[in-house]
């Protein structure tokens, strides 16, 4: 079996101890389980959930929710794809190596800190919207196993002393969100490309820090959400095909 260097970094099967020792961890943690339990809870029993976007297997909700006047409305999606593991699809959304590659939102892109193989720190600025100011966002990242076949990337916004909030041109936006996967393939077959299944949950919840128009912003999300979650898709599905599965 040849190892590439894709495969290497792999999100690990356990948490690594050196994330244990950090002082975020605790916080990581907590966090981390909240969003996996809530990402896999449905979104029928809950009231206030609003379709958006539906296209084949994806579907997105939100529920209208202001927070002193600013538009943080909950986004929640679901989706399917075939032919990649839920391992696979996090270590591309978790590692900064491909972001460029499928995220638009972007503008720049640094690495605050680096935890552990399983976690960061990750500064980013974004496209501006007009006519509001743009947008920076610090947040740490964590990429974690599951029972039954889940993988799940948390990031949620955290403080560092070297990347202070609105000292420049940005305004500092808040982020909480969680990629959580799960892989299914037919009873008593060996998982492949050809019968995998990953079903994914996608939460997300940005307060916008500061003044926004509303109305801007949620035809922008409306926008946006669909078009990142069919280009990540897509882009793991391109990454992956000539590549072993990777469970
Ligand atoms: O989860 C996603 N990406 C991850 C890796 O980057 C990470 C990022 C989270 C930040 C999400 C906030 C994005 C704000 C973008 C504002 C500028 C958009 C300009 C686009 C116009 C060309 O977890 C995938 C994230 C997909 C983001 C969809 C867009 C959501 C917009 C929410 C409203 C932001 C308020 C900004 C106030 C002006």
């Amino acid at each position: 079996v040849v190892i590439t260097r894709d495969q290497v970094d792999l999100p690990p099967p356990a948490i690594d101890s050196r994330l244990t020792l950090h002082p975020l961890w605790p916080e990581i943690d907590r966090i981390s389980t909240e969003q996996i339990t809530a990402a896999f809870e449905e979104v029928g029993g809950e009231i206030g959930w609003q379709l958006f976007a539906e296209e084949g297997d994806m579907k997105m909700y939100r529920r209208e929710m202001e927070v002193d006047g600013m538009v943080t409305d909950p986004l929640k999606a679901m989706h399917k794809v075939r032919g990649v593991s839920a391992r696979e699809m996090c270590h591309y959304f978790f590692n900064p190596r491909y972001r460029y590659e499928w995220e638009t939102t972007l503008e720049t892109m640094r690495i605050a800190e680096e935890i552990s193989c399983d976690a960061l720190v990750c500064h980013q600025t974004f496209k501006r919207i007009w006519p509001a100011s743009q947008r920076d966002a610090l947040f740490w990242s964590h990429v974690r196993a599951a029972p039954a076949h889940t993988y799940a990337v948390t990031n949620h916004s955290t403080t560092n002393d070297d990347f202070p909030a609105n000292t420049g041109a940005c305004i500092r936006l808040f982020v909480t969100v969680c990629l959580a996967c799960r892989s299914t393939c037919p009873a008593g077959q060996r998982p492949t490309r050809d019968n995998i299944t990953t079903s994914i949950a996608y939460c997300s919840t940005v307060n916008p820090g500061g003044w926004a128009p509303a109305g801007v912003l949620r035809a922008v999300y409306k926008r946006e959400y669909p078009k990142f979650l069919k280009r990540f898709t897509q882009y793991v599905v391109e990454q992956c095909r000539d590549k072993p599965l990777a469970m």
